[in-house]
């Protein structure tokens, strides 16, 4: 038996980083998971290896969290033995350049707010239709230092993680009485495709920012993850704030010197 036998997961962003990793916790914990990105191929090859590794039970959907009318449709015509979400992991979320304000560009200021946000809002509005009826679940933000504190560059990043943590303190107020958790976990420097992503591609810059640290696994956030959904019913962990131990703000970091 597993730590999540019998649950049934929704991962969103499964494809890559904290998500993927949390989709192999959880596999290896017995949850049934229902995998969510953009990218079905890469959704495709990780289900097939958590089937061969633990005999997972999984549902890959391609969804993008920023297409409204998509997260309903797909989340309505889940197959009935789907429908019993348990745990929803809002993982699905990007930063997009370091510029300051002045020279920053409103086409990625879009994109972090209709992802980070709007499309967060989107998936928990959807799936919550399905969990409320059975007063019983678990709601895990994935948040940020940067939703604590701000950095020059951070911004709209900064803002959108802020936006996280207000939600996921409003959410755990309206869901008190339906039984359902709400947890968020704000990492601090987690190594994966995210500063990738952030540099648009530009690999050497996204391993600049890692230089001479031991920063946090997608592996470690998964299994904190775990640890928040796997305690007893009368435990909610509210927040999680988790930095590499090299870390202790956005401003403070020792990087070991070659
Ligand atoms: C990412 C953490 O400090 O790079 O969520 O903004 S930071």
């Amino acid at each position: 038996m597993g730590l999540l036998t019998g649950k049934t997961a929704l991962i969103t962003g499964a494809s890559a980083g904290i998500g993927l990793a949390t989709a192999e916790v959880f596999a290896r914990e017995g949850a049934r998971l229902i995998l969510t990105a953009r990218r079905l191929e890469r959704l495709d090859k990780l289900s097939q290896m958590l089937r061969n590794d633990h005999n997972a039970e999984i549902l890959n959907l391609r969804l993008d969290v920023k297409n409204k009318k998509g997260v309903e449709s797909a989340i309505d015509s889940l197959p009935a033995e789907w429908q019993n979400i348990d745990i929803l992991v809002n993982n699905a979320g990007l930063g997009l350049g370091l510029d300051h304000i002045k020279d920053g560009s409103p086409d990625d200021w879009d994109d972090m707010i209709d992802t980070n946000v709007k499309g967060l809002l989107y998936v928990t509005r959807a799936v919550l239709k399905l969990m409320t009826p059975k007063q019983n679940g678990h709601i895990v933000n994935l948040g940020s230092i940067a939703g604590i504190e701000v950095y020059p560059g951070g911004n709209v990043y900064c803002a959108t993680k802020f936006a996280v943590n207000a939600i996921t303190k409003a959410l755990r107020a309206e869901l008190l009485d339906k039984n359902i958790r709400v947890t968020t976990i704000d990492p601090g420097m987690v190594e994966t495709e995210f500063s990738i992503v952030r540099f648009k591609g530009d690999e050497q810059r996204a391993k600049n920012v890692y230089t001479g640290i031991d920063a946090l696994t997608g592996t470690d956030i998964a299994e904190t993850i775990l640890f928040c959904v796997s305690r007893p019913a009368h435990v909610n962990i509210n927040q999680v704030v988790i930095m590499p131990s090299q870390q202790a703000s956005t401003a403070y970091v020792h990087r070991k010197q070659k």
